[in-house]
């Protein structure tokens, strides 16, 4: 696909970071979410991997945005993390413009898109920006593998520890990805 100029600028005014996660390694967007949500779609998480969902536009219906902001498993599939229950995993975000609203990391079924049990960790309000310094727990915070039932996220696939967050104010929804089984 080329660009018009102005299809070019318009993707330069997108260039305005909002936040992600850093570590682990997250799903990124390759030729998989392509087919499904459009090259331009790829493009702009790829020149700015913090946007929101609300600045993509989907291609087509099977663009699933509400899980993993698009990405998916296909592209994914060396980038898949092994965890035990009870460990405790380190997160790094980068909020480089914050929106005060709720947040969370939670185990998501893929297949159904559902939450499997309660939220790993949980922010009521986070990232406010009226905050003259961010609580440090935005940035870095640890989430602890829980025990799950016996095959659940046994498959690579099946399951991923997503960072979601939605800034109120903004009404940006943000999402990260990790995909992992369960030893
Ligand atoms: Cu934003």
């Amino acid at each position: 696909m080329k660009y018009t100029v102005a299809a070019l600028a318009s993707l330069a005014t997108m260039v305005s970071a909002h936040g992600n996660i850093t570590s682990p390694l997250g799903r990124i967007a390759g030729a998989a979410m392509a087919a499904a949500c459009g090259q331009a779609a790829v493009d702009a998480v790829n020149i700015d991997g913090t946007i929101p969902l609300e600045n993509i536009q989907p291609a087509t219906a099977d663009c699933n945005l509400f899980l993993c902001r698009g990405a998916t498993f296909d592209d994914n599939v060396d980038r898949v993390q092994t965890f035990t229950a009870g460990q405790v995993v380190d997160f790094t975000a980068i909020l480089p413009i914050p929106h005060e609203g709720p947040c969370n990391v939670s185990v998501v079924d893929t297949t159904t898109n559902s939450v499997i049990g309660d939220p790993l960790i949980e922010f009521e309000s986070y990232a406010d920006e009226a905050l003259a310094q961010l609580p440090a727990n935005n940035t870095a915070f640890s989430v602890t593998i829980p025990q799950l039932a016996a095959g659940q996220c046994a498959v690579a696939g099946q399951c991923v520890l997503q960072w979601f967050w939605f800034g109120t104010g903004a009404q940006q929804t943000y999402e990260s990805c990790i995909d992992f089984v369960v030893a």
